[in-house]
């Protein structure tokens, strides 16, 4: 850890006085803002890359190998991600949202989890494990016929459906990745959440933040590749450290605003 990096339990007073002056915030999430939902992340001691290898899953070199395993593995995933529900740490993110003049959540995370909590302005680079299109012919999957092993196909071109989620190798969505560096650059306050900083260029955005003058701050319950970049990081789970931020924030916004509209 760097010594110029703050190790905090809970935010600084240094960081309240950030997010008070800030007009841009950009917050960007991994899959341990999902932990408090009961989903797995993939590199903790019961995360899914330690119990299976990515590139038996996570390449399109290996749905081509075997589409059985990874259309079956990412069905499970899928039936995992639609039973979680939000929790405090998506509900504080879409508060933020909602507070902030200028906005974006950038999250890793495929499970739909941030929409379902409504945050609206929000980009997903990894995808979304909802959507699937073919490996074949790139079509999403509007009309779907299977195979006779069973198997999930596209109708124009019997070609197999994939998950819509970016595996290794594969770029990012071009759009999405554009606007994440755009809020990472003009950002006030970064805010990097449950992320193990791992997987690049997802990882870059809080350098590219810092480089640019932001106030760079970690949220996980252990420290990161990339903790010793940030001015502190606040060792937490993200469902009570980020309630505690939209607290702050919400106790320095004029009462007329906190008040219910009963106009309508
Ligand atoms: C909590 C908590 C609580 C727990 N509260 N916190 C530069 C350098 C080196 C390598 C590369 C590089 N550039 C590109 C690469 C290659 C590669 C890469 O980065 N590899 C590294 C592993 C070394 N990157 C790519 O291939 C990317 N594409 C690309 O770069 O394209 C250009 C290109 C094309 C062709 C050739 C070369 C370049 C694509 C990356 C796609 C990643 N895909 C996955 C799978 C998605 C689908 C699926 O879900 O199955 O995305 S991998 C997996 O990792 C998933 C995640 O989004 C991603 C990041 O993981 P995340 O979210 O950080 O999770 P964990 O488990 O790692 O960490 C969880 C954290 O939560 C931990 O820190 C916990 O402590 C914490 N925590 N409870 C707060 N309650
Ligand atoms: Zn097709």
């Amino acid at each position: 850890m760097s010594s110029r990096t703050a190790h905090l339990t809970e935010p600084s007073e240094q960081l309240l006085g950030r997010l008070e002056q800030a007009t841009s915030l950009c917050v960007l999430t991994g899959a341990g803002i999902s932990v408090e939902s009961g989903l797995s992340t993939f590199r903790d001691p019961e995360g899914l890359w330690e119990k299976y290898n990515p590139s038996d899953l996570a390449t399109e070199a290996a749905f081509r190998r075997n589409p059985k395993l990874v259309q079956g593995w990412y069905q499970a995933r899928l039936e995992q991600a639609i039973s979680a529900q939000p929790n405090a740490g998506h509900l504080a993110i879409t508060e933020l949202d909602e507070l902030s003049e200028y906005f974006l959540l950038v999250t890793q995370n495929v499970d739909t989890l941030h929409t379902r909590a409504g945050t609206k302005r929000l980009v997903e680079l990894h995808g979304n494990i909802s959507d699937e299109r073919c490996v074949d012919c790139g079509q999403p999957s509007d009309r779907l016929v299977f195979s006779e092993e069973g198997l999930r196909c596209c109708a124009d071109c019997n070609g197999f459906l994939r998950p819509g989620v970016v595996w290794f190798g594969e770029t990012l969505p071009t759009e999405p990745f554009e606007r994440a560096s755009e809020a990472a650059s003009r950002a006030d306050v970064f805010l990097s959440v449950g992320t193990s900083s791992i997987v690049y260029p997802a990882a870059g955005l809080p350098l590219l933040a810092k480089q640019n003058g932001a106030f760079v701050v970690e949220i996980n319950v252990e420290p990161s590749a990339l903790s010793h970049t940030m001015h502190e990081l606040i060792l937490g789970p993200a469902g009570e450290i980020l309630p505690l931020l939209v607290e702050h924030i919400r106790s320095l916004q004029p009462l007329n605003k906190l008040e219910p509209n009963t106009s309508r």
